[in-house]
């Protein structure tokens, strides 16, 4: 069974790093694991894995090398000593990063003879290995095309170019969108609390409509992105949506529940109506954001 299977390390046995050491055991690769505290490797070595006794011995044990640890200097810390060991490797680093970060480790791996590709997991450690698990990648298309079926045992997998940094732009721009519902989610729920709506009956219909409006809102403000033009006039212009902040607020301090969350986009509401754009919709916000508006 194993025979067809590409044996893979996995570097940094955390939540993460278990679940996608867990994913390759479970699809029947070879799989040889390493972490800091060497205890969190027991369990996957109990489910067959081999425990490596340094990130090096890790490395030269596979050709497929995927790092999942805390941040870009941990990756540095354990892959520059590997040195030698990483020659005709591909690295796979799913770590969270900046594309900055993640064109230098591209850097030091291509400097050791190895190929690299970055990752942005858009999935939590239980749905890693199931259908709703999406990783992105970028980096070496050669090796993306190599490595893809093994790739494809931890979710669906997407390359997005030669561009290492590609990935983890990506993958940053959608955990900053899914903050941002994060904030709305949890102001609409304190408003609710405050005054005495049960949250659990109101959450089906706060889902329902973050939903509804993200699919409404959304191709509006991205065709504005890419060509500046919005569609025609605004269904609910920005003067209008002010004068409804104010409620927001008022009614938040009748409640006793604080505006941190929503003062940051009133406040930039508020200036792009001063500052004459008041007919438009949401999208205009985009051009305060950027320090090189179109
Ligand atoms: N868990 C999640 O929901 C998210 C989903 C999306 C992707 N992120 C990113 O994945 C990276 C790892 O996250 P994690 O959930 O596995 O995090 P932890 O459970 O805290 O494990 C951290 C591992 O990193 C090791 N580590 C930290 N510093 C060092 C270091 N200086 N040298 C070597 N290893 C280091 C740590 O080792 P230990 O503490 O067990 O010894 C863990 O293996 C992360 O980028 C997320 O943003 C997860």
């Amino acid at each position: 069974m194993d025979g067809d299977r590409t044996p893979v390390t996995v570097i940094g046995l955390g939540r993460m790093g278990s679940a996608l050491a867990g994913a390759f055991l479970a699809a029947g690769h070879p799989v040889t694991v390493w972490n800091r505290s060497p205890e969190k490797a027991g369990p996957l070595v109990e489910r067959g894995a081999v425990r490596a006794a340094t990130p090096a011995e890790a490395v030269a044990a596979s050709p497929l090398v995927v790092v999942c640890v805390l941040d870009y200097a941990a990756v540095h810390h354990l892959l520059a000593p590997a040195g030698a060991a990483l020659a005709g490797r591909t690295v796979v680093n799913l770590t969270n990063g900046t594309p900055m970060q993640a064109g230098e480790a591209a850097g030091l791996v291509a400097g050791h003879g190895a190929e690299y590709l970055d990752g942005g997991i858009m999935a939590v450690p239980p749905l890693i290995g199931t259908p709703r698990s999406l990783i992105l990648y970028s980096g070496s298309p050669e090796a993306f095309a190599r490595h893809r079926t093994t790739l494809e045992v931890l979710g669906t997998a997407t390359h997005l170019g030669s561009d290492p940094g590609l990935a983890p732009l990506h993958d940053l721009a959608l955990l900053t969108g899914m903050y941002g519902m994060f904030s709305g989610l949890l102001h609409a729920t304190a408003l609710v609390r405050a005054a005495g709506v049960g949250a659990r009956d109101f959450a089906p219909m706060l889902s329902s409509w973050i939903k509804t409006m993200a699919d409404a809102a959304l191709p509006r403000i991205a065709e504005y992105a890419d060509t500046g033009e919005h569609g025609g006039p605004a269904g609910s212009p920005l003067a209008m949506q002010a004068a409804a902040f104010a409620n927001f607020l008022d009614t938040g301090e009748e409640l006793g529940v604080r505006p941190d969350l929503i003062l940051p986009l009133m406040r930039l509401v508020e200036r792009r109506v001063a500052d004459g754009h008041g007919d438009e919709d949401i999208h205009g916000v985009l051009d305060l954001l950027t320090t090189d508006p179109k």
